[in-house]
């Protein structure tokens, strides 16, 4: 079959929820992947960063294939011989007290916003049915009815009313907007992404999280990091937090926590929060599966002993420096931190974001717009720096290209 003939099989079979790239990837291995023609790519998106680790990595793809042999699924109504292995890893590895496992970002968001709102009516004292949860303006938390009623995008919001009532919206890195929503005694919590990876990667100014954080501590609201995206090494520090010193009251995990193996999600959070769930008030049929939970551990072993935060550190600055110092008409501007990156793209010619994508495709990397002047940059972060020249090198030639 012809790439043509693969798109044209998608499109009169499946959902049109996508509009993809013109490409039809058949095989990956660690920052590259090929197509069903045999052309070769730098994935330059990691499947959104769900692929840190980098394609099919041999350690995590041999933890699922060994218990898959074994034990694939029990249900929370037994207990298992490994969900308990991946929780004490788990929680020792990000110093937290419990682990509560789900399976996609979304679910793991969905069970933050249960835990907040039960923590709100049974230990700050709201009144029931009362709590209010602050987000962002931009935010992108996932697809779910209540997620998609704290969102600010039509795109995704629009056409699935009645929405979720209880979120406040403030506008992202406006510590007055913060601070003037905490005044309301009904917050329970703040929820955001420590870096804006759908708006476009957008970082708050130093400093930012740390004061929103003393800020929540201060009106006793629970700071919740979004970290399904930022987080597992991406920004150049294990979690996107740690670039300022803050221990969220929940983490949020997913994506990478498996490395781009298996869906497995998470939310870590000390005994006071976690503990407000008792048995029966939330759960999942294949949340804490024993597939996730030793692919999850295999994956966590990978980030940590092949330092992928400290690569992810290094060479996202060399990428920046390179991409800003650039002369070139067509970048407007490059933002970013570790290896979460974007280019803002300065139309030319009628030429878009969207052009250069199929341009940097035909040249051999893989990258996406993320709004119609955004493009993401988001390389595995096995990357090394000979590798990543070579991508910055096409990258630049793309662009030069693109400007006639
Ligand atoms: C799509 C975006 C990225 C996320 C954060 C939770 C979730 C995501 C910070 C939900 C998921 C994915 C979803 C995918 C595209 C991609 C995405 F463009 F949608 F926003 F990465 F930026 N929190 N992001 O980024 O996790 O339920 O998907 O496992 O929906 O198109 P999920």
């Amino acid at each position: 079959m012809t790439t043509q003939e693969y798109i044209e099989r998608e499109d009169r079979f499946g959902a049109h929820n996508y509009h993809p790239l013109p490409v039809v990837l058949d095989r990956g291995e660690g920052i590259h992947v090929w197509d069903v023609e045999g052309k070769r790519y730098f994935d330059f998106l990691s499947a959104y960063s769900a692929v840190n680790q980098g394609h099919c990595h041999p350690k995590i793809v041999g933890a699922l294939t060994h218990q898959a042999h074994r034990l694939t699924l029990t249900s929370r109504a037994f207990y298992n011989s490994t969900l308990g292995e991946f929780e004490e890893f788990a929680t020792q590895f990000f110093g937290y007290d419990k682990l509560l496992p789900m399976n996609t970002g979304a679910e793991a968001n969905e069970t933050a916003l249960k835990l907040c709102r039960k923590w709100a009516y049974e230990k700050k004292g709201v009144p029931e049915g009362q709590a209010k949860i602050i987000v962002c303006q931009d935010n992108f938390h996932g697809r779910t009815i209540t997620i998609v009623s704290m969102s600010t995008d039509p795109d995704s919001y629009r056409g699935y009313a009645p929405y979720t009532p209880g979120f406040i919206t403030i506008p992202y890195g406006d510590l007055g907007a913060l601070q003037e929503a905490l005044a309301d005694p009904h917050v329970a919590g703040f929820l955001v992404e420590p870096i804006q990876g759908e708006a476009g990667v957008v970082v708050p100014h130093e400093g930012y999280l740390r004061e929103a954080f003393r800020m929540c501590k201060e009106k006793n609201v629970l700071f919740m990091a979004d970290e399904v995206q930022t987080g597992i090494a991406r920004t150049g520090k294990m979690l996107a937090c740690d670039h300022e010193g803050v221990r969220p009251d929940m983490v949020i995990l997913g994506k990478a926590l498996s490395g781009g193996v298996f869906p497995v999600s998470a939310v870590l959070a000390d005994d006071e929060v976690m503990l407000c769930i008792r048995p029966g008030e939330h759960g999942s049929t294949y949340g804490g599966n024993p597939i996730a939970s030793k692919v999850s551990i295999a994956a966590l072993e990978v980030v940590r002993d092949e330092k992928l935060a400290e690569n992810a550190d290094r060479l996202g600055k060399i990428f920046r420096e390179e991409l800003s110092s650039f002369p070139c008409e067509m970048v407007e501007l490059v933002r970013g931190k570790g290896l979460l990156n974007a280019v803002v793209i300065r139309p030319k010619n009628g030429k878009e974001a969207w052009d250069v994508c199929l341009a940097l495709r035909d040249n051999g990397i893989l990258a996406k717009p993320t709004h119609r002047h955004i493009i993401r940059f988001a390389p595995p972060l096995v990357i090394n720096e000979q590798q990543l020249r070579e991508a910055i090198q096409i990258i630049k030639d793309t662009l030069r290209q693109m400007e006639g």
